[in-house]
């Protein structure tokens, strides 16, 4: 049987980070894509020259040809730019809306057929512009942001009460920004719900709530340590467990940016809730029951997602 076929788009810090696990993970065959020529080629050529010592079987190539991303089975999108000093939310919104009207029409040419993970920003506005664009269903197009927000959660826990991040489960819903919602009840230490930990003494309300803060906030806080950029390991990982799902028809049930038809009350919208992801792709959105003060939560972030694809479609109406 053939390998598979991984195309990146975009070979920034994200992308090249992801190239490197597909190939740790053997995932398949790897192609990097991205406008500035020389860099994918140089990445690709770079961790080519790993595999023989780390010991993984992979074709690597660059290119700034979309024609590279044919007969793709997965691809991976980050390509864009990053906010930079003076530069509003709209303008950022601007350029990344055009540069995934650029990528999705390249997609719809070349790799109609592959299963799409979004990692750029602003994420949920930006994977619901990718699959308007490439035209291909809902269920092949998803955002990446849960499974990190999560991991950042996970991670969090697992340090307040010095247990494995492997017995540490934890959800986060909604839209990967400030109104993202963490959520507490469904949060577990080897099964045991984060509640039921308050009531046994091994962590407070207040230490909780802290830590819900820091995982709101987890972005900032690397982009303000690292100055020159945002976070790419955790979220290069992330990506890869998804992607991981779709090849090997896993059926994990994660958090991603899926489109929802009317689940959660929501209609037209990509947003953070769990599904399971297998070969099918997005194979069932999981609609879990939320209390008060997770419904209020969530709705705001569906509020505060809904304006930024509303910027979106009026710039495509521009157009
Ligand atoms: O949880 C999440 N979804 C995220 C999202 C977590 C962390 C970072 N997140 C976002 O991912 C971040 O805000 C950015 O929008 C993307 C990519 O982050 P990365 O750190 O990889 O950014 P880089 O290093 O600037 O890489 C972007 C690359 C760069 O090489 C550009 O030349 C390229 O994108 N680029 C393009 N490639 C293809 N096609 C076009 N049009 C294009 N424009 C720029």
């Amino acid at each position: 049987m053939a390998r598979k076929k991984i195309a990146l788009v975009g070979a920034g810090n994200i992308g090249g980070t992801l190239a490197l696990l597909a190939g740790l993970k053997e995932l398949g065959d790897i192609t990097l894509f991205d406008v500035v020529d020389g860099v994918p080629q140089g990445k690709a050529l770079d961790i080519a020259e790993a595999a023989p010592v780390e010991g993984f079987d992979a074709t690597l190539s660059g290119a700034s040809d979309y024609a590279a991303i044919a007969g793709s089975d997965v691809i991976i999108v980050t390509a864009g730019v990053a906010r930079k000093p003076g530069m509003s939310r709209d303008d950022l919104i601007a350029i990344n809306a055009g540069v995934m009207a650029k990528v999705g029409e390249g997609i719809k040419t070349y790799a109609p057929d592959a299963f799409v993970i979004c990692i750029t920003n602003p994420l949920d506005a930006m994977v619901w512009v990718l699959q308007q664009k490439s035209g291909l269903p809902p269920h092949k197009v998803v955002g990446m942001a849960g499974v990190l927000d999560s991991a950042r959660f996970r991670f969090f826990l697992a340090e307040e009460f010095n247990v494995s991040v492997e017995d540490v489960t934890a959800f986060v819903l909604g839209g990967h920004g400030d109104t993202m919602v963490p959520s507490v009840r469904y949060s577990t230490v080897a099964g045991i719900p984060l509640p039921d930990l308050i009531k046994m003494g091994w962590t407070t309300q207040e230490k909780l709530d802290q830590i819900v803060q820091r995982t709101r906030d987890g972005g900032a806080e690397i982009v303000n340590l690292l100055k020159t950029g945002s976070a790419f390991y955790a979220p290069a990982s992330s990506a890869i467990q998804m992607a991981e799902a779709y090849l090997k028809d896993k059926k994990r049930v994660l958090p991603v940016a899926a489109y929802l038809t009317g689940q959660y009350g929501v209609n037209d919208l990509y947003v953070g809730v769990p599904v399971v992801l297998g070969a099918g792709g997005v194979e069932r959105i999981v609609e879990i029951s939320l209390d008060e003060t997770e419904k209020a939560g969530f709705e705001k972030s569906c509020a505060a997602v809904r304006s930024l694809v509303q910027i979106c479609k009026d710039l495509d109406a521009k157009a």
